[in-house]
């Protein structure tokens, strides 16, 4: 489905290659190096220490060619083989891992990896890319530590409309049925983890950290994706904690404990021309604190075309949200865009069940559609909400939207005296 059929046929003519190979004839030099290296490598499973590659674990030295070197005979290797980064603290200065691989990797990381400082050091925007492998995995309890302050003091996003020059803690792009695992990102200079273009990839107990005062530190951001789960997670960022991009498909988020930080959120979208739709999100068993919002779908006001469908949020904790539940088909952080275009991006299949906890703002539920395409098929289940502060009684803002209701909702959610001050 993932094309995990034609690349385990690929394995299957590699396994009969390498019998051949060993039954016929040794003397065949043109498969000597190749044997030479197969069985270095890939005749056993003995993992390759980055140390035996000229690593040195003492806090300072760079180990990008290295960490490279060892990558390289993995990636050669037919057989699957695994990567270690033991204990200690590594500089790391950029690391660019990419495939196709002849087999299975896993990276395995102890230790600490210690980003340069200064940003500029970085090329190209990334710091750890990791790309074009199937069955890659990532593991260890290792941190990766961007040492994002200098980097955040240098963050102009609040001015300049295009802030993406800092660079990203991860990427990870076009990976298929793949496993990020154990982790710690610790103070990326922008997004922690970007996942582009992947299929099948899971990433679990992943801890995420950065001071929710770093811009745009979003914890994980998913665009162009489809059968990515976030679970068993803990992401507290500048930023949102979880973000959709466009082409985000079948993502599930579970069992994640999000704050500080802006939420989980599908979008933004409708900001750039040919968006894909997002179809297709669940999250689930999530815990928000002290975020800005909780669950959130956000769209700009454009001209340009998008959809969101089939998001579902069920049994989410708040507590002390400023914005728990939100669709806001109006999002133009600093002025960027303008507000009297109404969003084009179709929302639609939205259900919000099983949601209970704390407001921090009197505005607990807003859900602002759009007047061109105005939200269909928005469900709301169980609601229990409750603001403790001194602005008056817990409220909420409806435009553009008639939700259909079940089980109980406290407050009431779109009253009509609601409903009537947005539009
Ligand atoms: C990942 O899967 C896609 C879709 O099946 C395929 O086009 C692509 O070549 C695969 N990539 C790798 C690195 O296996
Ligand atoms: C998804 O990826 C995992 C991890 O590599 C693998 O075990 C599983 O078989 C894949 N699922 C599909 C449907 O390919
Ligand atoms: C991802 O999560 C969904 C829903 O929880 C589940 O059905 C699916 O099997 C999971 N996929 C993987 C690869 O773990
Ligand atoms: C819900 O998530 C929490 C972590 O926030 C976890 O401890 C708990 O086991 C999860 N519950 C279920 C039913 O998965
Ligand atoms: C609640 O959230 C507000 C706004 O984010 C914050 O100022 C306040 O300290 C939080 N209160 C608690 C008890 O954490
Ligand atoms: C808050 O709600 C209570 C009870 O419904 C009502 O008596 C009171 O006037 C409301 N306060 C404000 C500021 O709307
Ligand atoms: C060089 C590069 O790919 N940078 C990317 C960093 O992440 C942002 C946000 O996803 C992208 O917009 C950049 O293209």
């Amino acid at each position: 489905m993932y094309g995990l059929r034609t690349v385990s046929n690929q394995y299957k003519h590699l396994t009969v290659n390498y019998s051949e190979v060993m039954s016929t004839t040794f003397c065949i030099t043109l498969f000597s190096s190749w044997l030479l290296l197969a069985s270095i490598v890939g005749a056993q499973s003995r993992p390759l220490d980055v140390r035996s590659f000229g690593a040195k674990g003492d806090g300072v030295s760079d180990i990008s060619q290295a960490l490279l070197s060892a990558w390289k005979a993995a990636c050669n290797s037919p057989k699957p083989s695994t990567i270690v980064i033991p204990r200690g603290t590594f500089g790391l200065l950029q690391a660019s891992l990419e495939g196709p691989c002849k087999a299975p990797i896993e990276l395995q990381v102890q230790g600490t990896l210690k980003a340069p400082q200064n940003p500029n050091l970085i090329k190209d925007g990334e710091w750890v890319t990791i790309q074009y492998l199937d069955h890659f995995t990532l593991s260890g309890s290792g941190t990766f530590d961007g040492q994002g302050a200098r980097a955040w003091a240098q963050n102009d996003c609040a001015k300049a409309s295009d802030c993406s020059k800092l660079p990203n803690n991860f990427s990870f792009n076009f990976l298929n049925n793949s496993i990020i695992s154990g982790i710690t990102s610790l103070n990326s200079k922008l997004f922690h983890m970007n996942v582009l273009g992947c299929n099948n990839v899971t990433l679990s107990r992943l801890t995420i950290t950065a001071p929710g005062t770093s811009l745009n530190t979003d914890g994980i951001h998913v665009g162009r994706s489809s059968g990515v789960n976030i679970t068993d997670s803990t992401i507290g960022t500048g930023d949102d904690c979880v973000s959709l991009g466009d082409g985000s498909k079948q993502v599930s988020i579970t069992n994640v404990v999000c704050g500080p930080g802006h939420g989980i959120s599908i979008g933004s979208l409708g900001r750039y021309k040919n968006e894909e739709p997002v179809v297709g999100v669940f999250v689930r068993n999530c815990t928000l604190i002290n975020t800005l919002t909780g669950v959130r779908v956000k769209s700009w006001p454009s001209a340009t075309t998008g959809a969101a469908t089939d998001v579902h949020f069920d049994d989410i904790t708040m507590r002390n949200v400023t914005s728990p539940i939100v669709i806001d088909q109006e999002y133009c952080p600093n002025n960027q865009c303008t507000l009297g275009a109404p969003s084009r991006v179709k929302i639609s299949k939205v259900s919000f069940n099983h949601i209970r906890g704390t407001s921090a703002s009197a505005l607990a539920v807003k859900l602002v559609c759009s007047k061109t395409f105005p939200c269909e098929g928005v469900e709301i289940g169980d609601i229990d909400l409750a603001y403790h502060g001194s602005l008056g009684n817990i409220t909420t803002n409806c435009a553009n939207v008639q939700p259909t209701f079940m089980g109980r909702q406290n407050p009431p959610i779109c009253a009509k005296n609601n409903a009537a001050q947005s539009s």
